[in-house]
């Protein structure tokens, strides 16, 4: 049974109000206070590389606002009073991957978890019940206390993530690095790098240099583009999995091919390279699915990213493949699809792979129809990513100057107040991987962009993906969203302040 805490705090102790976000599972605060000071230890069990690290990211997360050191180190024996322990022994075995406990007294913390990853969601809520400027850079006043209680947590969904697409605008290994530190703090654990379009290639393929020196020169609007090396996207894919978060590298094809079909002249049907591209129409280009040539890039492409990338996934796009014939594009899908798994990865498409015969792993993404009930029937799973609930780049309402609308306006209501299982009829609960907030780049240039678009509308999704159905309401949610609002200043992230939400 999950009680709220009473708004009003206990009259002899600060506590700060609640505001969660994903909202745990199970909640019962108790009223007290425990104080971080400058005597807390952070104590981890077993003390592996792995849990020190975990400990380590607290530490880091804690040290410049209150000025205390944190040490780290293993836990032995009796715990020292006033000391927070992070632990995978006498956890509970039924909060799976990703869930944790905590439980917080006067005199002490201790977040168990049966697997590392939940004692790093643990921590993020941990950030949380903190208050607000707990996230600042700079030395804050405290005084620095928790709420006493306990949180038993764990996720709805397996796959709560956002994409970012990289090809029309290009953004560096920075921005990429700085986007998962706030994936993270909201518990979401994949990062789909949208790395290929029309107007840019953005990944160095040694075995074809001119993808990413030619189809990466320039964007929309005919900027200077970008790529990145492969040692780049490997910093990133390690800087995502060391905050538990899988990197999904997409390469959309065969349509969305123009930057690669004007790095190769073979690639073209007619052997002319195309010229580079810096609109932004869609569905005019497509591999030559004829010439053998296509098979050997796609095979070069698959297998360089996928050496590079200890994730499971490997996305090849799939969409608006209108340049393509469509028993082309069906024998193309199901030959790539091969391809992928020779290379040990599951294939990830936009929903209309769902045409072509698909293997049990392989994984469909919804977007803006329901071709992908093709694919359920078939036993593939889905990520969610409604184009008119989840798509970020579709502006909020009229006046926003950012983004696009062809899918309809997207307030942070709508963003929040939909449910997967029961949005499109023939896909229900067990079909459903989890949710994905794309966020495309026609319009977004710069990350005060990215950031005013993506939030606080990605927060709403990362709640839908952690969270219980039963009890998730907007009524309640706003509420709280209003009052988080200070986390997300501390953090420097430029949200949009929506009238719908009293924001503090
Ligand atoms: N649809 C295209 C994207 C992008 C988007 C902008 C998908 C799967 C419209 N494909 O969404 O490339 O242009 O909202």
């Amino acid at each position: 049974m999950s009680a709220y805490p009473a708004e009003t705090p206990s009259p002899t102790r600060a506590t700060v109000p609640f505001s969660v976000i994903p909202k745990p599972a199970e909640v019962n605060l108790s009223g007290g206070t425990f104080p971080l000071t400058e005597r807390t230890q952070v104590l981890v069990n077993p003390a592996d590389p792995e849990l020190l690290a975990i400990g380590q990211y607290l530490a880091d997360h804690l040290r410049p606002a209150t000025g205390y050191p944190f040490p780290v180190q293993a836990a032995t024996g009796a715990l020292p009073e006033g000391s927070i322990l992070l632990t995978l022994s006498d956890s509970d075995p039924s909060l799976g991957e990703e869930g944790y406990e905590l439980a917080i007294t006067p005199n002490g913390v201790r977040l168990s978890a049966p697997h590392p990853a939940g004692l790093f969601w643990g921590v993020q809520t941990i950030r949380q019940l903190l208050p607000p400027s707990i996230e600042s850079s700079a030395p804050q006043d405290g005084p620095w206390t928790l709420p006493t209680g306990s949180i038993r947590d764990w996720p709805r969904f397996a796959w709560r993530g956002m994409m970012l697409d990289v090809s029309r605008h290009f953004f560096g290994p920075q921005v990429i690095k700085h986007l998962i530190d706030l994936l993270a703090y909201y518990k979401m654990n994949r990062l789909h790098l949208h790395l290929s379009d029309d107007q840019g290639w953005r990944i160095m393929i040694h075995s074809w240099p001119d993808l990413a020196r030619i189809g990466g020169s320039t964007q929309v609007g005919g900027g200077p583009g970008g790529y990145y090396s492969q040692e780049e996207y490997a910093d990133i894919v390690a800087y995502a999995q060391n905050r538990y978060i899988t990197v999904v590298p997409e390469i959309d094809m065969p349509g969305h091919t123009n930057a690669a079909l004007a790095s190769y002249a073979e690639l073209n049907c007619d052997g002319v390279a195309r010229p580079l591209y810096t609109g932004t129409e869609v569905g005019f280009s497509s591999l030559c699915l004829d010439k053998e040539i296509t098979y050997r890039f796609v095979d070069d492409v698959v297998r360089e990213i996928a050496a590079r990338t200890p994730g499971p996934y490997f996305h090849i796009g799939g969409d608006e493949a209108m340049a393509t014939p469509q028993s082309d594009y069906i024998a193309f899908i199901e030959r790539v699809q091969g391809i992928v798994q020779s290379y040990g990865k599951q294939m990830i498409g936009w929903e209309e792979i769902g045409q072509a015969k698909l293997l049990p792993t392989s994984i469909v993404q919804l977007w803006h129809s329901a071709v992908a009930r093709e694919a359920v029937r078939q036993g593939a799973r889905v990520i969610m990513s409604p184009a008119t609930r989840a798509y970020l780049d579709m502006k909020y309402t009229p006046e926003t100057p950012l983004g696009l609308h062809w899918a309809g306006y997207i307030e942070v209501k709508d963003a929040y107040d939909w449910d997967p299982a029961t949005l499109v009829e023939g896909i229900g609960e067990s079909d459903i991987l989890g949710v994905e907030a794309p966020l495309w780049t026609e319009t977004i240039q710069t990350v005060a962009d990215m950031e005013w678009m993506a939030f606080p509308r990605l927060i709403g999704i990362a709640e839908i993906g952690w969270s219980p159905a039963v009890g998730r309401d907007w009524e309640e949610y706003h509420l709280r969203l209003g009052r988080h609002s200070p986390r997300l200043a501390a953090m420097g992230v430029n949200f949009y302040r929506s009238p719908q939400v009293p924001w503090e």
